[in-house]
C-alpha cells in the first residue's frame, strides 16, 4: 500500500489535490472541502490495492460472497479509512500545521443515508470484517438518494425533515458507467415450444430500467486488501424513451421515465415491519437482478469456468428477505441466458445462496400480493409458480392426507407470496441471528420447514466491529487497553480477555473511571451545545438508543422514570442515586404508536428537567436524529445499557454488544443476545428481569394475562396509566393525549407485557442503584464486560459464515 511519507508530504499532495479539486486559496476551503479532498486523497492511496485485490481474486479463481442486503448502513468513512491505512497521525499533523483540527474535519462528512437500524449496520460490520479478515466478500445494494428523514423535534414530536445525503457529492463512490446492465419489469410471459420442441420462455413489451453501479472501496485493517460496495442506481433508458417518444406517446413516455426514477430515490422507513409496497418490491427485484446480472458477467468473463460450476466459486447471502427474488432471478439466468435445465438450475441455486432470518414479528414477514407480483414481475412469477408446485407436489407425497403442512411451508399461499418460505426453500443454509433466536426459528416460526431440512439450520450470533465500536468510537479506552495487555487485542479481539486479571487492580479501576468521565463529559458538552442543558457527569448515564418500537418497550422505560419522578414528588427528602437518562431512536413516520412514545418521552422529560426540586437527582433527554455518528457519541458514555424487549422478540440486538464493549452494564430481559451476555459476564456482571421467552409465549397461547388487572391490583400502575389520559402530564385537561398508548396497554391488553414487567423492572433499577453505590464493585463489572466482548466482534461471526456456509478462505497480499 502507497503512504504519505510523513506529514510534509501530506500537506504538499493535500495542497495540490484542493486546488485541483476545488480552484481557491486553501484560506477559503469550508470543513466539507477539506474532508472530501482528504477523502480523494485515500482514495488516490488505495486505488492500485482496490484493482489488486480484484485481479489477485480473479487470478487464484477464489471463491467469493456477495452479501446483498436492502441497506447498508456504514456512517461516516473519513476516520475509519484513515485508522484501516495507518494514517491518522500523519493527517492529524499536516492538518494541525495547515491550521485544521482533523476532529473538526470528520464531522463535515455526513452519515450516507443507506440503512434504518440494525439489520443494515450488521451488514456494514459484516463487510468491515470480510475486508480485515482478507477475506473476497463484497456489498450489494442500492444508492438511494434520499436516507430516512432527519429527525427534529419540535413541540415534543418528532418532525420527519428529508435526508438529502447527496447533495454535496460523495467522494468515496466510483461510478462505473461500464458496467451498468439492464433491468426488466412488467410486460408478458409465457412458454412456447423452440424449433426443437423443448419450451423456452418469452418475454415481451417489458420495460427495461437502467441499473448503474456505484462502487465503494471497502479498506482492510492494516493490510492490503479493498473489497467492493457496490450500490446500483436507476436510471431510465435513453433507447426505451426514444422508441416511446417515436411512437408518438409522450405522456406514456415521461411517466416511464419518472417511474424508473424513483426506484432508486428512497430508502423504506421501515424497521421490523413491512407494508409491501410496489415501489419496494420493484427496488427488491432492481437491485437483486442487476447485483446477479454483474456477478454472472464477472465469473464468465474471469473464470472461465462453466456455469455448473458456478457454486464452487460464488457464494450469495441474503440478508433476510428483502433480497430473496435472487432465487429465482438465478433460475431465470441459468435456464433462459445459459440454457440450463431446471434441475440443474435448482441444484447450482441451492448450493449458492444462503439466508439470514432477522425477525420472527408476523407483522415483518414479507409478503406480496399475486396479482401485483405479476404484473410486476411476470417471467419471475412463472418461476416461482413452478417452485411452489413442484414443492407442494413433494409435500403432498411426503405427507400424505396432512393438509394443514402445505398452508405452513407454500410459497404461493391465500393470495400471497410468502417470501421466507421462498428464502428457506431456495438456500442450503437458513440461520438465525442469536442463540434464542435460531432456537424459536427451528420450534415454531419455520418448525415445519426444520423438519423437512434439519441439516440446514444453524445459529450465527451477530457482532459488532470492534474496529469502529471501540477503536474508533472510544480511542481514549483503546489506549488504555494498549498499555495494559498490549494491542495485539486489535487483531484480535478475544485477546480482550486478558483485562481480566485487571478486574480488580485498584490501578487500572482508577484509569478506567477516569476514561468513562472523560467519555461522559465529551457527551455532557455536546448535550450543552446542543439543547443548553447540563447533566452531572457524576450522575448514572443511562441511555437506550434503537428505532422506536413497542417491543422494544422504550414506554417500560419512560414508565419507571415517571414512577421515579412520583416518588421524589411524595417524598421530598427522599435521596436517590442521580441519574440521567438518555434516549435516541426514529419512529417510523406512519407509526403512531412509536410517534407517540417519543412525544411521551419529552412531555415527561420537560416536567423533570423543569422541576427544581427534582432535576439535580434526575435528568431526561432525547437526543434527536440517532445515527451511527450519535452512536459514536453515546456508546463509550454510558454506564448502563437499557435492553429491555419483551423475551422472545429482538431477533438479537447489537447495540447490547456496543454498550458492553465500551464497558457498561446491561440492564436487560432475557431476549435476543442478552442471553449470552449473560453467560459471558454471569449475574454479577449484568441485570436481568421480568419474563422469559417462554413464559411469553405461554400467555399468548393458552391466556391468563389481563392488563386490567394489573391496573387495578397495583396502585403505582394505576397512576401511570391515569397520568396518561388525565392531562397530568401535558398540562391540559380534556383531549385523548397518550390515548393510543394507553389503549394499547389497556384495551388491548398489553401485547408486549409493559405492566406485567414493571415491577421487575423497578426492582432491577433499584439493583442498578445499590450497585452502582459500590464503585469498585462497578468497575469490577465494567472490566469484566470489556474484557468478555471479544466473542461479540464481527470477525468471529464472519470467521463463522466463511467456515460454516460459504466455505471462502482468506487471501493474504
Ligand atoms: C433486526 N431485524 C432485529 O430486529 C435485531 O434484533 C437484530 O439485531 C438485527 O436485525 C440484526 O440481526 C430487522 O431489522 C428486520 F428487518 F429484520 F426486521
Amino acid at each position: 500500500m502507497k503512504k504519505w511519507q510523513d506529514k510534509e508530504e501530506f500537506k504538499k499532495l493535500f495542497t495540490e489535490k484542493a486546488h485541483i479539486l476545488w480552484e481557491k486559496d486553501l484560506r477559503d476551503m469550508t470543513l466539507n472541502e477539506v474532508y472530501q479532498t482528504i477523502a480523494y486523497m485515500i482514495r488516490d492511496l488505495v486505488s492500485e490495492d482496490w484493482i489488486r485485490t480484484n485481479e489477485i481474486y480473479a487470478e487464484q479463481k477464489v471463491k467469493q460472497v456477495y452479501y446483498f442486503s436492502i441497506e447498508f448502513l456504514i456512517g461516516r468513512l473519513l476516520e475509519s479509512n484513515l485508522l484501516g491505512i495507518d494514517m491518522d497521525d500523519i493527517c492529524r499533523q499536516g492538518l494541525e500545521d495547515m491550521g485544521w483540527d482533523l476532529n473538526k474535519v470528520i464531522p463535515a462528512e455526513r452519515d450516507p443515508g443507506l440503512g434504518n437500524g440494525g439489520l443494515g449496520r450488521l451488514a456494514a460490520c459484516f463487510i468491515d470484517s470480510l475486508a480485515a479478515l482478507q477475506l473476497p466478500g463484497h456489498g450489494n445494494s442500492i444508492r438511494y438518494q434520499y436516507g430516512l428523514f432527519n429527525q427534529r423535534i419540535v413541540d415534543n414530536q418528532q418532525v420527519e425533515l428529508p435526508d438529502n445525503w447527496l447533495v454535496n457529492g460523495y467522494p468515496w463512490e466510483v461510478k462505473k458507467v461500464d458496467k451498468a446492465v439492464y433491468v426488466r419489469f412488467g410486460g408478458n410471459a409465457y412458454m412456447r415450444p423452440d424449433e426443437d420442441g423443448n419450451l423456452e420462455c418469452v418475454h415481451e413489451k417489458y420495460s427495461s430500467v437502467r441499473a448503474v453501479p456505484y462502487d465503494v472501496p471497502i479498506i482492510g485493517y492494516h493490510n492490503n486488501t479493498v473489497n467492493t460496495l457496490r450500490l446500483w442506481r436507476a436510471e431510465y433508458s435513453r433507447e426505451q424513451l426514444y422508441q416511446e417518444l417515436s411512437i408518438g406517446d409522450r405522456r406514456r413516455a415521461f411517466r416511464y421515465k419518472d417511474s424508473v426514477q424513483q426506484i432508486s430515490r428512497f430508502l423504506y422507513p421501515d424497521d421490523s415491519h413491512e407494508d409491501g409496497r410496489r415501489l419496494r418490491l420493484m427496488q427488491e427485484y432492481f437491485f437483486v437482478s442487476a447485483g446477479l446480472q454483474s456477478i454472472v458477467r464477472h465469473y464468465k468473463k474471469k473464470y472461465h469456468e462453466s456455469i455448473y460450476k458456478f457454486d464452487r466459486y460464488v457464494a450469495i447471502h441474503i440478508n433476510d428477505t428483502h433480497p430473496a427474488l435472487v432465487i429465482p432471478e438465478l433460475m431465470r439466468i441459468l435456464m433462459d441466458e445459459e440454457g440450463v435445465s431446471w434441475d440443474a438450475a435448482w441444484n447450482i441455486t441451492v448450493r449458492t445462496v444462503a439466508y439470514t432470518n432477522h425477525t420472527i414479528l408476523p407483522e415483518a414477514m414479507e409478503k406480496w400480493s399475486i396479482p401485483m407480483f405479476k404484473e410486476l414481475l411476470p417471467r419471475i412469477y412463472l418461476i416461482v409458480e413452478e417452485i411452489n408446485n413442484r414443492w407442494l407436489k413433494e409435500v403432498r407425497s411426503l405427507y400424505p392426507g396432512d393438509g394443514s403442512r402445505a398452508r405452513d411451508v407454500a410459497v404461493l399461499w391465500d393470495g400471497q407470496v410468502h417470501m421466507a418460505h421462498l428464502a428457506v426453500l431456495g438456500s442450503h443454509s437458513v440461520n438465525g441471528v442469536a442463540e434464542i433466536h435460531s432456537q424459536i426459528l427451528k420450534d415454531s416460526t419455520l418448525h415445519q420447514f426444520y423438519t423437512c431440512f434439519p441439516h440446514r439450520f444453524s445459529n450465527k450470533t451477530n457482532g459488532i466491529s470492534h474496529r469502529r465500536w471501540l477503536i474508533e468510537a472510544n480511542p481514549q479506552l483503546a489506549s488504555l487497553i494498549d498499555d495494559t495487555i498490549g494491542d495485539s487485542w486489535r487483531r484480535t479481539p478475544s485477546k480482550l480477555q486478558d483485562l481480566m486479571p485487571f478486574a480488580d487492580d485498584p490501578a487500572f479501576q482508577e484509569q478506567l473511571t477516569r476514561v468513562k468521565k472523560d467519555r461522559k463529559e465529551i457527551l455532557a458538552r455536546y448535550i450543552r451545545d446542543r439543547y443548553d442543558t447540563d447533566v452531572r457527569t457524576d450522575s448514572i448515564f443511562d441511555i437506550q438508543i434503537k428505532r422506536i418500537h413497542l417491543y422494544k418497550r422504550q414506554t417500560l422505560n419512560i414508565l419507571h422514570i415517571l414512577h421515579l419522578y412520583y416518588l421524589l414528588k411524595d417524598n421530598p427528602k427522599l435521596k436517590i442515586t442521580p441519574r440521567t437518562f438518555l434516549f435516541g431512536g426514529k419512529a417510523a413516520a406512519g407509526y403512531g404508536e412509536a410517534k407517540e412514545t417519543i412525544r411521551l418521552i419529552n412531555v415527561v422529560a420537560h416536567m423533570v428537567n423543569s422541576d427544581r426540586k427534582v432535576n439535580k437527582q434526575m435528568k431526561v433527554l432525547f437526543l434527536e436524529n440517532y445515527n451511527v455518528s450519535l452512536g459514536q457519541l453515546l456508546f463509550p458514555a454510558a454506564d448502563v445499557s437499557e435492553q429491555i424487549s419483551t423475551a422472545g422478540k429482538e431477533a438479537s440486538g447489537t447495540g447490547n454488544m456496543k454498550f458492553m464493549m465500551n464497558g457498561a452494564i446491561t440492564l436487560g430481559t432475557m431476549d435476543g443476545a442478552n442471553v449470552e451476555i449473560h453467560r459471558k459476564v454471569g449475574d454479577e456482571n449484568c441485570v436481568i428481569f421480568g419474563l422469559r421467552a417462554d413464559e411469553v409465549m405461554n400467555y399468548y397461547i393458552h391466556g391468563g394475562y389481563s392488563s386490567w388487572q394489573m391496573y387495578s391490583d397495583d396502585a403505582a400502575i394505576r397512576r401511570l396509566m391515569d397520568a396518561l389520559v388525565d392531562g397530568s402530564i401535558d398540562g391540559s385537561i380534556g383531549g385523548d393525549h397518550f390515548g393510543m398508548l394507553y389503549s394499547a396497554f389497556l384495551d388491548r391488553n398489553d401485547e408486549y407485557f409493559v405492566l406485567k414487567d414493571f415491577q421487575p423492572y423497578c426492582q432491577a433499577q433499584q439493583e442498578i442503584a445499590k450497585r452502582y453505590g459500590d464503585h469498585t464493585k462497578w468497575c469490577h463489572s465494567s472490566v469484566v464486560n470489556i474484557a468478555q466482548s471479544g466473542y461479540f466482534s464481527s470477525d468471529r461471526t464472519i470467521q463463522q459464515y466463511a467456515d460454516d456456509i460459504w466455505r471462502i478462505k482468506p487471501v493474504k497480499h
